[in-house]
């Protein structure tokens, strides 16, 4: 078997240099960006295979290319451990990743000036759905709704009803990238029903928790398509998936390949594969629930530790502390004096944020990648002191040095998987 990183390294060290650098970045400091992990060894096994050289358009059984014995196996699996884990009538483990995932599903059931009602970007939602900066902003006619700062931040749902009742929307979507709270998807469906509009749910932060069972499932909900990405708590590569009602599945099918994609990424297709293997297993069941630990203790901390959350706390992975009222510094600044004691986080615009997005009011935590590397109460307790420190001290280099060691020094002791 070829060396292939002694490979990389003889014929091209300036890539190999950098990819070394990478892995001492990783491992010296801790990840806390919600939406990266992590993955498994067998993943990278997968990503760096010969399945990346393989053309499969079309599905198992019916494909454009010969030579697909192999590949037909792997899709099959993945598709069929998809179904089984989530509760789904069908499964397209194609896309790319979310952001076409997404782009399939609209361009399958919408057409242009359609509406949809989706969260608004400031309060949670995502760029794909809707931001006017998106080209899907602009093909489709994207209506917000809102949270309720009266109510620690909570999607107000009387007022999503009135906008649908009034809106007529096609589509009601939900799913956020930096919503802290649980989704009621029952909610969502009476809604939707009540004015005839297709439910979506974009799960991509939550996807592997779901999975875990540790949290709601909007396929029990009876939601017509549930999108996820596969790399952030699933912990796998870089990718998506479209879970759907059966009576949809051909034109989803249809949708992803040919209408939007070429070949997959046969070798992201089998990492997919092997990340639904793992999600069966009890091992990875307590994962998702440490994760859900650890982020509450570490909410939990920031805020007795003085931070302010926009949503009082956290009922998934993720939090958002408003770093401007905390500690009179915006996202940027914060997430660049965390980067300085090898603290990896990032800004994050607020609800109706004043401030611009590269200098917004807020920085976005996560756990997923920490627990991924074995951390648990005690070092979210420590993380979160070191995180107040240095936030209200951010001028001070001694403090920042010495914050640094003691990062780097827990973080020694809780290795990163796949790297040696
Ligand atoms: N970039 C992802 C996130 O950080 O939430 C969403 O696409």
């Amino acid at each position: 078997m070829p060396n292939h990183r002694e490979l990389l390294k003889q014929s091209d060290p300036d890539i190999y240099d950098a990819m070394l650098g990478e892995e001492a970045r990783q491992k010296k400091g801790i990840e806390l960006i919600p939406s990266e992990n992590y993955t498994y060894p067998e993943v990278l096994a997968c990503l760096g295979s010969v399945f990346t050289n393989k053309y499969s358009e079309g599905y198992p059984g019916r494909r454009y290319y010969g030579g697909q014995e192999f590949t037909d196996i792997i899709e099959t699996i993945a598709r069929d451990r998809a179904k089984a884990l989530f509760r789904a009538e069908h499964a397209n483990v194609q896309p790319l990743s979310g952001s076409p995932m997404n782009q399939a599903v609209y361009m399958a059931f919408l057409a242009p000036g359609d509406t949809v009602l989706g969260m608004d970007l400031s309060h949670g939602g995502h760029l794909t759905h809707g931001a006017p900066v998106s080209h899907m902003g602009k093909i489709y006619n994207f209506i917000r709704y809102k949270t309720n700062p009266q109510d620690e931040g909570r999607i107000d749902f009387d007022a999503l009803r009135k906008t649908a009742l009034e809106a007529k929307p096609k589509m009601v979507l939900c799913g956020y990238s930096s919503y802290p709270r649980d989704y009621d998807y029952a909610r969502f469906k009476e809604i939707a029903d009540e004015v005839g509009a297709l439910t979506m749910a974009d799960v991509s932060h939550i996807g592997g928790l779901i999975a875990g069972g540790a949290m709601r499932n909007p396929c029990d909900a009876g939601f017509d398509f549930v999108t996820t990405t596969t790399h952030k708590s699933m912990r796998g590569p870089r990718g998506g998936m479209i879970l759907c009602r059966k009576k949809f599945a051909k034109d989803i099918d249809k949708s992803v390949f040919p209408g939007l994609q070429g070949g997959p990424h046969m070798n992201q297709v089998a990492g997919v594969a092997v990340t639904l293997g793992k999600a069966r297993q009890p091992d990875y069941r307590h994962y998702c629930q440490q994760v859900l630990t650890n982020a509450k203790t570490l909410a939990d901390a920031l805020m007795k530790e003085g931070a302010e959350l926009i949503t009082g706390g956290t009922e998934n992975h993720m939090m958002v502390i408003d770093v401007v009222s905390s500690f009179g510094i915006n996202g940027r600044v914060a997430e660049e004096t965390l980067d300085a004691v090898s603290i990896t986080t990032n800004k994050q615009i607020i609800p109706d944020d004043p401030n611009p997005p590269l200098r917004p009011s807020g920085l976005r935590l996560g756990t997923p990648a920490a627990t991924t590397r074995g951390m648990k109460e005690n070092e979210m307790r420590r993380l979160a002191g070191w995180i107040v420190k240095v936030l209200k001290n951010q001028d001070d280099q001694a403090i920042i040095d010495s914050v640094r060691g003691e990062v780097e020094g827990m973080c020694t002791q809780f290795p990163v998987p796949g790297i040696d």
